[in-house]
């Protein structure tokens, strides 16, 4: 059974799953990238939509790509795209020998469906089981799943990662907080995954049980599915005194296990061999400069089932440049700036809400949880910052809460170039999302 290895790296050691491919030279792994890209285009080329999108290309088959860079001439593929195939238009396998699939909830509109074979399973497994040993995590801990069980794909992905690690894995899924932290203390739980928002959650309720995080085993904490701020994850790491992991993946591409964190913390590697991954302007649709930051546009390289080619997924990052002290081959994404479809417009101003998590989590006082509301005044936008502070300011000096008030009012316009109204609540008191937390409520009237 494979196991989690620990190779010398520059400065440490590396823990890693699979160190042939993982530090593998960039000449053979785009070597294999082509490979892999002219086998997906064969799977591709069963769909009837491929057939079309490719033969409007001008692609009839996959020995028209002739090097790396023609990934360039093949179409994009778009979240609407997969609603117009839905539910088997993308299937490029007989049904007999999909054996799961994974849909989007369709809360918003059509579903979307993404199949997998037994063999897109097995490779969907062996990316997590990477993401998994790249923290240091192994055999030896006890790994609590706090992600939803079910169609959504940070249940089941990281679960069958685990396993093949070898962890003892407790499948708790998401919510019942009471019940996560009797897991935790009885089994002495010491690696959790879990989004950021949930995780925050946790610590405020274990202060109310009267918990220390110190008295738990907790060493690690894997944090996705949701943008967070850097100071988000300092602020993870600090309540809990461990180390927490960026995790980023989507369903369209298998779910978590696209991109993960090693132990220097220096950026998402992204598992090439997996992917192709290219960073386009939004509205050019050009290949952005080295560094820039644009639109994640990706290829799956290993899945039979639903092939996708260049699927845009709205989510904005960079390239992170240099090398990894880690000596993995694989390049790294910075973290998730935002999605292009949740940039705020706030009188004619462009702002991301991650611009705003960022400034209330450098802020000493405020908690752990925070809201942003839009309202219209008359023909202006208006908006409001709800954010929990510490309970003991309260009882506090009233007009030092007004001047916690005007500072965090003024760091925030000082970042996103309008002044928002900002407003003080007790801890508890706000919404809290067991899944993925709900920022955002725009309460202006649509046109
Ligand atoms: O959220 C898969 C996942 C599960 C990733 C568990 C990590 C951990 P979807 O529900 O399809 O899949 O949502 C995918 O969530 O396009 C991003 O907008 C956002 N997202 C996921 N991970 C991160 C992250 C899962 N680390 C969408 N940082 C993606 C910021 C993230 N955003």
């Amino acid at each position: 059974m494979a196991q989690v290895r620990i190779i010398k790296g520059k400065d440490m050691t590396v823990p890693v799953w699979n160190p042939a491919i993982e530090f593998i030279e960039r000449e053979a792994l785009e070597r294999l990238q082509l490979a892999h890209l002219r086998k997906t285009i064969a799977w591709a080329l069963k769909t009837p939509f491929y057939q079309r999108r490719l033969a409007e290309a001008g692609l009839t088959c996959p020995e028209d790509i002739a090097s790396l860079r023609d990934v360039r001439n093949l179409p994009y593929t778009t979240k609407d795209d997969l609603r117009e195939a839905y539910p088997d238009g993308l299937l490029a396998v007989d049904r007999e020998q999909v054996v799961r699939l994974h849909t989007s909830s369709g809360t918003t509109g059509t579903p979307t469906v993404i199949y997998h074979t037994q063999h897109d399973l097995d490779r969907w497994t062996e990316l997590v089981a990477r993401c998994i040993a790249a923290t240091g995590a192994t055999r030896r801990d006890v790994f609590q799943n706090m992600t939803n069980y079910g169609l959504f794909t940070g249940g089941l992905g990281l679960h069958y990662g685990a396993e093949r690690v070898g962890m003892l894995v407790i499948p708790a899924s998401s919510g019942n907080t009471g019940r996560q932290i009797q897991l935790m203390r009885n089994f002495q739980t010491s690696v959790v995954h879990a989004t950021p928002s949930y995780l925050l959650h946790l610590h405020s309720a274990l202060a109310g049980e009267g918990v220390e995080p110190g008295q738990l085993g907790l060493r690690k904490a894997f944090i996705g599915a949701e943008p967070h701020s850097e100071e988000t994850r300092r602020k993870i790491e600090s309540l809990f005194g461990i180390d927490a992991y960026n995790s980023y993946g989507l369903s369209e591409m298998n779910g978590p296990g696209v991109a993960f964190e090693c132990v220097y913390k220096t950026g998402l590697h992204l598992w090439e061999d997996a992917y192709i991954l290219e960073i386009i302007h939004t509205e050019t649709l050009q290949p952005v400069a080295e560094g820039e930051t644009g639109e994640i546009v990706m290829t799956t390289l290993q899945r039979q089932a639903t092939p996708l080619l260049r699927y845009r997924t709205r989510d904005l990052s960079h390239w992170v440049s240099g090398h990894c002290p880690c000596g993995r081959g694989h390049r790294r994404l910075a973290r998730i700036k935002g999605r292009s479809d949740d940039m705020l417009i706030i009188n004619g101003v462009n702002v991301f809400p991650s611009q705003i998590e960022d400034r209330l989590m450098k802020t000493p006082e405020v908690g752990v949880n925070y809201l942003i509301q839009l309202e219209k005044r008359g023909s202006l936008d208006r908006l409001v910052v709800k954010t929990e502070i510490d309970a003991r300011l309260f009882t506090g000096d009233p007009d030092a809460l007004d001047d916690l008030r005007e500072r965090i009012s003024e760091l925030l316009r000082s970042a996103i170039l309008v002044k928002p109204v900002v407003e003080l609540h007790e801890p508890g008191s706000l919404p809290v999302s067991e899944g993925k937390a709900q920022r955002v409520v725009d309460l202006r009237p649509a046109f």
